[in-house]
C-alpha cells in the first residue's frame, strides 16, 4: 500500500469505525413477512442456535457485530446460561431483551395498559421473566415495546392508561440489578390506529425520567411521522443523558422495517452527525446501536451485513465532518460554509477508508462478496431442512 498523507479526519474516522458495535436482532434471520405473506426462504434458522450461528457469521464478516438480541417468547429456552455459553463458542454474545407483550389473545386491548388488572397482571409478570433472562444471559438492556392504544375516541381512558403504563414500568424498573437498563422504545402508530399509549419520544422520555438514570430511550429510526426531525429528538436526549439505543432501520412509508441506510443514507448522516456530535460514539456513554430489521424480499444474512456497512459507512462519514471548520462557520453565521462542511463530508466516497480498515483488521474488504464466496448459504439451504416452515419464533 502506497503511503498516505497525514490524514487527522481519517484517523478519527478509523478509530471511531474501530470500536463501533452494531447489535443483530435474532428475528432478522427468521422468515418475515408482511400481513399478507410470509415468503419462506431456504436454510432459515429452525433454532435459537442456528439464529446464533448465523449473527456469528455477520460478525466475522464485518467485524463488528459481536452480539446478538433476543426475543422473548420467540426465543424461548429451558437454559439460558447454556445458551449464552453456546453463543460465546461461536463467537458473539447474548445481547438486548425484547419481551413481547403484543401476540396474546389477551392483549386485544392492551398489554400492560389493559383495562382488565387480570391481564395487567400477566403481562407484568412476562416484563419480569424477561428481566430474569438477562440475569442468566448477562445482558444489560431489557428493551420494551407496547403495541398498547386504542382504535377509537373514547375507547378507553387515555390518562388512565398512562398511569397503568407508569405503574407497569416501575415495577420493572425495581427489579433491575447491577448494571441492568430499561429502554423504552415508542412508536407513532400501528398496530393502534387512535393513540398509542407511547406514541413519540416525548412520552418515553418524560416516564424514563420518572423512573430515574437507568431508563433510557430507544429510538427505532422508522417510527415517526414523515418528515420527522430524528437527528434533532438524538441531540435533544443525548444531550440530556436519555438516549439509549438505536433500534435501525429505514422507511419510505411507515415502519417499513427495510435495511437501514437504504432508503435514506442522508438522514442516516445527519443522525450519526448528531450521535457523534453529543459524544455517543463513546461506547462509555451506553448508546447503543441495533439493527432492527426484516428481510422478506432480500436473502437475510447479507441483508444484515449490507445494514452493518450502511451504519459503518454513514458513521465514517460523519466522523469525517471537519468540526473546527463547522465551528467556525457557525461563529461567523456562514451559512453557506457551515452546510459546505456537512456536505463536503457527506458526500466523500468513504469505501475505500472502510475497506482499508477491514483489511487491516484481517477482513475481507467486501463483506458481502465474502459471504457470497463462502459458501455458507448452499449449506444452510441444504442442512436446515424444515427451516422453511419455521415462524417468527423458530
Ligand atoms: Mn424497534
Amino acid at each position: 500500500m502506497t503511503a498516505l498523507a497525514p490524514d487527522p479526519r481519517g484517523d478519527t474516522a478509523r478509530a471511531g469505525l474501530r470500536t463501533l458495535r452494531i447489535e443483530t436482532p435474532s428475528w432478522a434471520y427468521g422468515n418475515s413477512g408482511t400481513r399478507f405473506k410470509v415468503f419462506a426462504q431456504a436454510g432459515v434458522p429452525r433454532t435459537v442456535r442456528e439464529k446464533i450461528d448465523d449473527a456469528a457469521v455477520v460478525h466475522s464478516l464485518t467485524g463488528s457485530a459481536p452480539s446478538i438480541a433476543l426475543h422473548i417468547p420467540w426465543d424461548r429456552v429451558d437454559d439460558y446460561a447454556d445458551l449464552a455459553r453456546y453463543a460465546e463458542a461461536a463467537g458473539v454474545r447474548l445481547g438486548t431483551v425484547n419481551a413481547n407483550v403484543f401476540q396474546d389473545d389477551d392483549y386485544k386491548l392492551g398489554s400492560v395498559t389493559n383495562p382488565d388488572p387480570a391481564v395487567r397482571r400477566k403481562a407484568l409478570a412476562h416484563l419480569l421473566e424477561c428481566v430474569d433472562v438477562m440475569d442468566e444471559t448477562g445482558s444489560r438492556d431489557l428493551k420494551l415495546w407496547f403495541s398498547d392504544g386504542t382504535n377509537y375516541p373514547g375507547q378507553d381512558d387515555i390518562r388512565d392508561r398512562q398511569d397503568r403504563l407508569a405503574e407497569a414500568l416501575a415495577a420493572v424498573y425495581e427489579r433491575l440489578s447491577g448494571d441492568q437498563r430499561l429502554l423504552l422504545e415508542y412508536k407513532l402508530f400501528e398496530p393502534a390506529f387512535y393513540t398509542m399509549d407511547v406514541p413519540d419520544w416525548g412520552t418515553s422520555f418524560a416516564h424514563c425520567l420518572e423512573l430515574g438514570e437507568r431508563a433510557k430511550v430507544c429510538v427505532d429510526t422508522g417510527h415517526h411521522a414523515p418528515g420527522t426531525n430524528i437527528e434533532f429528538i438524538v441531540a435533544f436526549l443525548l444531550r440530556a443523558g436519555k438516549l439509549g439505543a438505536f433500534d435501525f432501520n429505514s422507511r419510505f412509508y411507515a415502519d417499513d422495517d427495510l435495511m437501514v441506510g437504504a432508503a435514506d443514507p442522508f438522514q442516516l448522516f445527519r443522525i450519526m452527525c448528531e450521535v457523534d456530535r453529543g459524544g455517543g460514539l463513546d461506547p462509555a456513554t451506553g448508546v447503543a446501536f441495533m439493527l432492527d430489521q426484516c428481510h422478506n424480499v432480500e436473502q437475510k444474512i447479507p441483508g444484515q451485513i449490507r445494514s452493518v456497512c450502511n451504519v459503518q459507512e454513514a458513521t465514517a462519514k460523519a466522523l469525517l465532518v471537519d468540526r473546527e471548520a463547522l465551528r467556525t462557520a457557525q461563529r461567523d453565521g456562514d451559512v453557506i460554509a457551515a452546510n459546505d462542511v456537512l456536505m463536503d463530508a457527506y458526500n466523500t466516497d468513504v469505501r475505500p477508508l472502510v475497506a482499508e480498515l477491514r483489511v487491516e483488521q484481517g477482513l475481507d474488504p467486501d463483506p458481502v462478496g465474502a459471504y457470497r464466496r463462502s459458501g455458507y448459504q448452499d449449506r444452510i439451504a441444504r442442512e436446515r431442512v424444515g427451516g422453511e416452515q419455521a415462524g417468527w419464533g423458530a
